[in-house]
This record gives C-alpha cells, sequence and structure tokens, in this order.
C-alpha cells in the first residue's frame, strides 16, 4: 500500500498518522508468525489521525455499536476500505478492453456526476475486484464506445452478463441488487417508499440548480436546497437521508460536492449556512471511503462548470 498524497508536517494529526502508518506497514510487512508484534500493540488514539487513517474514533465505534444493536444489518457497516490504482482514461486512439468476455466492466468518466455515482456504488459495496473500471475522456470518446458498448454514448454503463446497463440510476440500484457486498437499500417499507420518492426528485432537484445559473441562483435553487433541508430531518437514527447510509445519498452526494464548490466560489456563497442538517451530511458522506476515493480536484470541477455556465 503506497500513500498517493504529500503529507504535510505542519498538520500534526497527520505527521503522526503517517508516522505510525509507515512503522505499522513496516512492521507487517516484517513481520512473521513467531513475532506478531505490530499491529495489535500500535494505539492510535488523534481523533483526526484515526479519521485520516480510515479508522474508527471512539465516538464513530460508540455510534457504529449502537447502531448494531438497533440494525444488525446496517449498511454504514461499510465494506473495508480497499485502496486502488485508478485507470488512465481511454480517447479516441485508445483500443477497446475485449468486450463482452464474460468480464463485468464499469465505463465511467472521472469528471461525471453521474458516473460517479455508480462508481461509488460499485467501492461501497467492495466489488473493486470482481467490476473493472473503464474510464472514458469525454471530450475524445473513442467511437467503439458508442457503437459496441453503448448506443446512447453516456457514462455510467454497466456491461454485466453480455448486456449493457445504461442510466446511473438504474446503475446503482443493478448494483445494489445484483451483486454482494453491504446493501445500500432500506429494509423498512417507509423507508423503501421515501428512498423512491427522493431518488425520483433528484432530477427535479439538479435541474432546478442548474438552471437558477442562468438567474438568480441564490434566490432560485434556494427552495430545493430547503427542501433537502427538511428532508434531512425526516429520521433520526443517523445523519443519512434514510438514518443510514443508502443509494439516496449516493444520488445526491455527486452534485452537492460541485454545488458547494460552485456557489462558494462564484457566488461567495455556502449553501450549508442556515441548513445544518445539509452540513452535517456532507460532513458525513465526506467520511465514507467509497465516495473520497472517487473525488477529483474541486478546482477542475470549478472549471468545467465555470466553461459550462458562466461562457458568454
Ligand atoms: N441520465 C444519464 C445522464 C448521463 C450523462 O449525461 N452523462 C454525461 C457525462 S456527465 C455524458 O455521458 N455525456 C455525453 C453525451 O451526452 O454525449 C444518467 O443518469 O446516466
Amino acid at each position: 500500500m503506497a500513500f498517493r498524497t504529500m503529507i504535510p508536517y505542519s498538520r500534526p494529526h497527520l505527521a503522526a498518522a503517517h508516522f505510525v502508518t509507515a512503522h505499522v506497514f513496516t512492521a507487517s510487512n516484517c513481520c512473521t508468525k513467531s513475532s506478531p508484534f505490530p499491529i495489535r500493540l500500535v494505539q492510535i488514539n488523534s481523533i483526526k489521525a484515526r479519521r485520516y487513517l480510515g479508522l474508527q474514533t471512539n465516538t464513530e465505534k460508540e455510534r457504529i455499536r449502537s447502531l448494531r444493536t438497533t440494525s444488525p444489518s446496517s449498511s454504514s457497516l461499510a465494506a473495508a476500505s480497499v485502496q486502488e490504482n485508478i485507470p488512465p482514461s481511454l480517447e479516441a486512439t485508445s483500443e477497446p478492453p475485449p468486450l463482452f468476455d464474460g468480464t463485468t466492466r464499469l465505463y465511467i468518466a472521472y469528471v461525471c456526476p453521474f458516473a460517479q455515482r455508480a462508481w461509488i456504488t460499485r467501492n461501497y459495496k467492495g466489488l473493486q475486484d470482481s467490476i473493472n473500471l473503464v474510464a472514458i475522456k469525454l471530450q475524445s470518446r473513442p467511437a467503439w464506445y458508442k457503437e459496441k458498448v453503448y448506443a446512447a454514448n453516456t457514462v455510467p454503463s454497466l456491461e454485466h452478463n453480455g448486456k449493457i446497463i445504461g442510466e446511473s440510476l438504474d446503475v446503482i440500484k443493478y448494483l445494489d441488487s445484483n451483486f454482494e457486498g453491504p446493501s445500500l437499500s432500506p429494509n423498512d417499507p417507509a423507508k423503501k417508499e421515501f428512498a423512491e420518492e427522493l431518488i425520483a426528485y433528484t432530477d427535479t432537484f439538479t435541474k432546478t440548480v442548474f438552471s437558477s445559473f442562468k438567474g438568480d441562483p441564490i434566490k432560485e435553487s434556494g427552495p430545493v436546497f430547503d427542501h433537502i433541508e427538511e428532508t434531512l430531518h425526516k429520521f433520526d437514527d443517523g445523519p443519512f437521508f434514510l438514518g443510514q447510509f443508502s443509494l439516496v445519498d449516493i444520488a445526491y452526494i455527486t452534485f452537492f460536492e460541485r454545488f458547494q464548490i460552485f456557489f462558494s466560489e462564484v457566488w461567495k456563497h455556502d449553501i450549508t449556512a442556515g441548513r445544518p442538517k445539509l452540513a452535517k451530511w456532507i460532513e458525513e458522506v465526506n467520511k465514507i471511503d467509497a465516495y473520497k476515493q472517487t473525488k477529483i480536484d474541486p478546482n477542475e470541477h470549478l472549471e468545467t462548470f465555470k466553461a459550462r455556465f458562466l461562457a458568454k
């Protein structure tokens, strides 16, 4: 396991985390059966260092313990974190992978919020080894993608058992129903119904926000952000839309990631101001590894959005 990030040692919790990690991994590599010293003996107490390492803090452990008591199948007991090397994007001149050879493939573009939904779902369910990521460069899409993979020519799409599934919301539901890993759908009928309602609302939500960019964004998108805030008050057994982390959170977070930075940088507006549940929700989703691994440089979102929505 290699660290991809440079660690600023001026930030002591990161330095502490890095020190401990380096030692744990070095020690675990040279560890023998007769000398199983390191991992079990290392205690990491700093909350920030534990978060950085993807370990639960004591508070989080408590919360999970209580969730276990109330809901043994709780989806917040996410699959173990897997760091993977993400593949380079294929472009017009790239050869296709050996299509329909029995391999399951998820076609995405790193910048795309729709594709990111499917990518998070795959990661959360721990399917990194069974579903290959194929990244496509949208501005220079290979012709074979439209001709041989997905005639709609959009991402995401999923190649599975000789067929292609498209449309991000269908893909995430398909992944959740047809693959192993922690469930991202509630069992409770009331929550199930609410989940469908919320998933259906993503379209209205995103379209309202996107069209507000042409007018007065803060005023015109205010009601839909308020609606999300109210919605987050509905279940109090966790910070997520249905209490526990689910497909609903995945359906929304990729757009919030972009909207938050765009409003902040362009209109100096904090979309979470006066919306405490929304602020908490964003904070909690940002602790989920399956999501963290799909995030790209916020400046890239900013540039994409500026070019798309502010160019004269
Ligand atoms: N409704 C589709 C939208 C997918 C979509 O628009 N993806 C964009 C990238 S973010 C795309 O592939 N655009 C290429 C195109 O429209 O030609 C979904 O949810 O999957």
